[in-house]
């Protein structure tokens, strides 16, 4: 027995983080990246690519949560299209925010006169239920150039709300967080806030050696404060595809001073890049998004995190993008209910929600997931449970330690429960000891039918002393 516990805090010890975390969520597309600390966790609101299709024709938009980077809880889409009476396609980019213990999601889509609008959504917690606030846009101007709101308040209490392609504009929100007072404003394109002027590139001219864009504005603007420094990250643009770029001031307005690209490494498969940057649990992290999921390309997107620090004068290094991503800030508490939608990384399943929440289906052999930094403490659980439902004969629910084919701690059989939504709650006693800090696989197997079926739903886990 002994042995055996050694062993397995050997491989945790040797295995841990060496394995891809970017993007963050495998389980569907996730573009438009927009953080959120909140009460010891990050919320991420992101837009919703659906596979196949060949523009951004999205319908919802979704959010995931984590307190320790890694294990990202996916809460599902808490608002689409529907919740807004005046919208009718494409569901961009948009950012939450909290105030008074309220949340304001900042959303654009196209209305139903063609053109594109701000509208706001309103929840008393971060992951819903919003309800659009208004019943109509908060910023409405007859122009395809009202898109990727962020919003940021300020110490003083005066909130601003940026957005714009290819523009960039602002207005002072009021205190109330859905209305404005002033102006809309457009701020200035020169090359001394955003790195270039926009010129129009003609047929011929790389052939004839015409100088390249060297950067400018172009969307996603992503404005925030830090050590009283104010920063205005955007899409920016190289000569293959969209760039992320800064321009920082000491004043909330500008005029921004142009500081340069922080990320210029995407890949072509996917045109635009989006990000937003936090700081959580002392580091600073750097959200964006690339077309690197499986099937993914410039219509699926998907979400990516790298960590970052800022240079003594308050200026951001030039960034990578990672396949190993970020590293765990905390740990997963084994002995509480885990959705089995919090996953560290998942293959081969994806997550889907009904009115009591969200679950993890599409589960076949060759289905895993992956959770990291488990803490099991310094004694061994006794039992392991999981909650499933399967509509036709079940399957396997293996967990292995550290690895694939690490120890099996728990094996559950599953039967037939009576449908895809009836759940039931199958318990193991543990034989092995474990103990310490390791990674779980939950690895998903048929038991004697066609490899291709559909196995059970997973709606969360637990470990007991
Ligand atoms: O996701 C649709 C659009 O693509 C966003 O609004 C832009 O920022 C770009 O990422």
């Amino acid at each position: 027995m002994k042995y055996a516990v050694f062993c397995l805090l050997i491989t945790g010890c040797l295995l841990g983080g060496a394995k891809a975390q970017n993007p963050i969520i495998q389980t569907h597309f996730s573009p438009d990246p927009a953080p959120m600390v909140y009460n010891g966790r990050v919320y991420v609101y992101t837009g919703d690519d659906i596979p196949g299709y060949d523009f951004y024709y999205m319908i919802k938009w979704r959010v995931a949560s984590s307190e320790d980077m890694v294990n990202w809880t996916d809460h599902g889409s808490p608002i689409s299209l529907e919740s807004f009476s005046w919208a009718r396609d494409r569901a961009w980019a948009s950012q939450c925010i909290e105030r008074n213990g309220k949340f304001y999601w900042y959303i654009c889509a196209q209305t139903v006169d063609n053109n594109v609008a701000i509208g706001v959504a309103v929840a008393d917690h971060p992951t819903g239920p919003f309800k659009d606030a208004l019943g109509k846009p908060l910023i409405s101007t007859g122009s395809w150039a009202n898109i990727d709101p962020t919003v940021f308040i300020d110490d003083d209490g005066q909130a601003y709300l940026y957005w714009g392609n290819p523009n960039l504009y602002y207005v002072k929100l009021n205190k109330d967080m859905l209305s404005y007072t002033g102006d809309i404003v457009q701020i200035p394109q020169t090359a001394e806030s955003f790195g270039g002027v926009r010129k129009q590139r003609s047929t011929g001219d790389a052939e004839a050696g015409v100088e390249p864009v060297k950067d400018l504005y172009v969307e996603g603007p992503w404005f925030y404060k830090r050590s009283g420094k104010y920063y205005q990250m955007y899409a920016g643009i190289t000569n293959r595809t969209e760039c992320l770029s800064y321009a920082m001031r000491d004043a909330p307005t500008g005029p921004w001073k142009y500081q340069g690209k922080i990320m210029t490494d995407q890949p072509t498969n996917s045109f635009t890049n989006h990000g937003g940057i936090i700081d959580f649990k002392g580091n600073s992290y750097l959200f964006y998004h690339t077309g690197l999921l499986p099937n993914g390309g410039s219509y699926g997107r998907a979400t990516a995190i790298e960590t970052f620090k800022y240079n003594a004068d308050g200026t951001i290094p030039s960034i990578k993008m990672t396949k190993e991503g970020v590293q765990p800030v905390g740990k997963l508490d084994p002995y509480k209910r885990v959705e089995a939608e919090t996953i560290a990384w998942a293959e081969k399943c994806k997550t889907s929600q009904n009115e009591n929440g969200v679950f993890v289906t599409g589960i076949r052999t060759g289905s895993y997931i992956k959770v990291r930094s488990v803490d099991f403490g310094t004694s061994s659980p006794k039992e392991f449970s999981a909650t499933i439902a399967a509509g036709l004969d079940g399957g396997i629910l293996e967990v292995h330690v550290d690895s694939l084919a690490g120890t099996k701690l728990a094996e559950i059989k599953v039967p037939r429960t009576g449908g895809w939504q009836s759940w039931k709650t199958f318990t193991e006693t543990l034989a092995i000891p474990v103990t310490g800090m390791h990674d779980l696989y939950f690895v998903f197997k048929g038991q004697n039918i066609t490899a291709g079926r559909e196995l059970f739903n997973f709606d969360y886990w637990m470990f007991k002393k």
